[in-house]
């Protein structure tokens, strides 16, 4: 080895380091039976990880699989192998067949995930798993029990805003968290001096850990940095960064042709320093291995594979292409015809009332976790939403954020894998956009990607709305954005007990949740905050207030508004009913059909922009479902394209939704 360094010298026995060996030709072995597959037509699309074998056996040598965790990227079959994935396990995926334990099909090969083996589930977004290691290493550190947590990932994705948050937030919490780098010099076709200004493993500097270039085609020194890495990372020490140089042989995927940006000469250069021929070498210079034994080793591999490859292509396909997309589909209920009996409770505001469910889930449950900006001791939150809880259930518990929203849902995910329930907080809805990725490409992906093996339990707190004159970047509605995609559930409280009684129900579901704050009610809806026991199912709406001869669907402040019509209306001599959906996603469809069954007549209100708002949905399904009992066509009454909201008072106040310009829509459809 270039290094010097010998097996003996790192701890590892004879037998192990022949095992590396093996496990490192297995690697090899397995990329050029699935491009194989590939040209044959019997694969579509494999990703290779010829040239980076040292690197990704090696390192796994440093750690303990019992306790600690691994989040590999696409390119890692070498770690994978070497954690313990089987070669039927890996072409399972290959064939993407029903019993692949990744994903049933539902992934890309490569893409491994495994909650029994400490394996994160991964997706092909480049730089996504960054948040979740630092979160899983968060998780970790709290647990107390010196576990450490280990990200790959390619040089490119190291200019993705998500490394450098989740760096960011490694070092500042000293996390036990390994990050490695394969430095294979492309990003896809992109060479490194196009990408990464300085060196990958200076950035480490910044974020005040170290960081170390090695050369990854040396497994010896590789194990030598992780073996370093790991002590650091279980005394609390904190991250190391590791920048492992390195080479992939085949293309960037079956796709790509990589005689478009690179020489074969280049090529050639780097096969001289071919890993895994270097390892045998080195075993045989040290006579640990003989070129009889290298071949039985050899053939040995050869006859594994081709067992794999025959059972995993003759196993049975999935076939179940809508389940699991939650890890709890709430059935629908029957229709709610009634208003819901009055709550008793001390009478309080709405912004109150979240607090005070806040305190009662971090009283009841001891894996409750709340992050996000300035929510912690001194200011409480922006809103004093959060107030009290790191004074009373400590720091851990309750803590300040970097201003990075995306490592804010991102970390949220990574800590709920190792067992905590996390209500991450956005400071304002209109800062919720840098982590749209983390919500829809991760969180409400999880349960589906990995055929419901993993869930994500979070509880996304955000205020949202106009009215308060907060300008352009404090008003804005994104509850149509999210209530698109499958996998989130969508929740919004218009009064103090439901805000208890969402907020515990989300709290207890193990999907993610979006828990979304009118703000605009935070201070103007009071009412009473029910003691003890106080459950809102998720996808049940509330009738606010019985009516006749027009049904208004709202939710949020309008909903607050809507009442405040009714008796506006009924001086007019119109029966409005008010239907509060609380819940978007799910949606109580069952109560809006019975109450536009009996009058005929529906309002849909939001204070989104009308086109492509929530509201469009719904007069889409009751213009489908209850044609027949319709007296007038079905209304929405929401905002014109206009970017929410302009400052100015006179402005705001001409497009935000009153009780009277309610009343003034309510009327022209009562006339219809
Ligand atoms: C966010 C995002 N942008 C673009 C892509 C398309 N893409 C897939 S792999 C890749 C290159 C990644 O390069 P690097 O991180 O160096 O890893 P390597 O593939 O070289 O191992 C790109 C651009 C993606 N998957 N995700």
């Amino acid at each position: 080895m270039n290094s010097g360094l010998d097996h003996r010298s790192l701890g590892l026995g004879d037998e192990q380091v022949i095992e590396m060996y093996r496990l490192m030709l297995i690697t090899r072995r397995v990329d050029d039976r699935m491009f194989a597959l590939q040209r044959q037509g019997r694969a579509a699309f494999v990703l290779g990880s010829s040239g980076h074998e040292a690197v990704q056996v090696s390192s796994v040598f440093a750690l303990d699989k019992e306790r600690d965790w691994i989040l590999p990227y696409y390119r890692d079959m070498g770690v994978a192998l070497a954690w313990g994935f089987t070669p039927l396990e890996v072409f399972l995926a290959v064939f993407a067949k029903r019993d692949d334990p990744s994903s049933g099909g539902r992934q890309l090969p490569s893409h491994w995930s495994d909650p029994d083996r400490n394996v994160f589930t991964q997706s092909s977004v480049i730089g996504t798993q960054f948040p979740h290691a630092a979160g899983i290493a968060h998780g970790l550190k709290m647990k107390g029990e010196g576990a450490v947590a280990v990200v790959y990932g390619g040089e490119g994705a190291t200019s993705e805003g998500d490394w450098h948050e989740a760096m960011n937030w490694a070092g500042i919490h000293d996390l036990p968290l390994i990050c490695v780098i394969e430095n294979n010099r492309y990003a896809i076709s992109v060479p490194i001096h196009e990408e990464v200004a300085g060196q990958v493993a200076d950035r480490a500097r910044g974020y005040g850990f170290p960081g170390h270039r090695i050369d990854g085609n040396d497994p010896f020194q590789v194990l030598e940095t992780m073996q370093e890495a790991v002590a650091r990372a279980r005394s609390g020490a904190g991250p190391t960064l590791i920048e492992a140089d390195t080479y992939r042989y085949y293309a960037h995927t079956s796709d790509d042709n990589d005689a478009l940006y690179r020489s074969r000469e280049e090529v050639e250069r780097w096969r001289k320093k071919d890993p895994v021929a270097r390892l045998k070498q080195y075993l045989i210079e040290s006579r640990l291995l003989t070129e009889a034994h290298e071949s039985s080793i050899d053939e040995d591999v050869v006859r594994v594979l081709a067992e794999a490859v025959a059972e995993a292509e003759a196993s049975p396909n999935p076939d179940e292409p809508t389940a699991r997309v939650y890890a709890r589909v709430i059935e629908p209920g029957p229709a709610v015809t009634e208003p819901e009996p009055a709550p008793e409770g001390e009478t309080v505001n709405m912004i109150t009332a979240i607090n005070k469910a806040l305190h009662e889930i971090f009283e009841r449950h001891d894996d409750a976790v709340l992050f996000g900006e300035d929510v912690a001791r001194r200011k409480g939150g922006v809103f004093k939403a959060t107030e009290g809880l790191t004074d009373k259930f400590g720091a851990e518990r309750c803590f300040n954020t970097p201003i990075a929203e995306s490592s804010i849902i991102g970390c949220a995910i990574g800590m709920s894998a190792t067992g905590y329930r996390v209500l991450p907080e956005i400071q304002f809805a209109d800062y919720i956009h840098p982590a749209f990725d983390q919500i829809v490409s991760e969180a409400s992906r999880v349960s589906y990607r990995s055929n419901g093996r993993w869930n994500v339990p979070i509880v996304i707190r955000t205020p949202y709305g106009a009215g308060i004159h907060g300008a352009q970047y404090h008003s804005q509605s994104i509850e149509s954005f999210y209530a698109h995609v499958p996998g989130l559930k969508v929740v919004i409280p218009s009064t103090p007990a439901d805000v208890k009684g969402l907020l515990h129900t989300a709290f207890e579901d193990p999907d993610p949740v979006m828990f979304l704050e009118p703000k605009k009610l935070y201070r103007l809806a009071k009412g009473p905050f029910p003691p003890g026991e106080h459950l809102v199912p998720l996808g049940k709406a509330a009738i606010r207030h019985a009516g006749t001869d027009l049904t208004i669907i709202a939710y949020g402040a309008m909903a607050h508004f809507a009442m405040e019509a009714v008796p506006i209306l009924e001086e007019l001599d119109i029966s409005a009913e008010v239907i509060d959906l609380r819940s978007l996603k799910p949606l109580d469809w069952a109560t809006i059909e019975a109450s536009v069954k009996k009058t005929s007549r529906a309002l849909v209100l939001h204070e989104d922009n009308e086109f492509l708002g929530y509201g469009a949905e719904i007069a889409a399904q009751i213009a489908d479902k209850t044609f027949e009992w319709l007296d007038a066509p079905v209304k929405r009454y929401g905002l014109p394209d206009v970017p929410l909201m302009p400052y100015a008072g006179s402005l705001e106040n001409k497009l935000y939704p009153t009780p009277e310009s309610i009343v003034e829509r309510a009327q022209e459809l009562a006339k219809y």
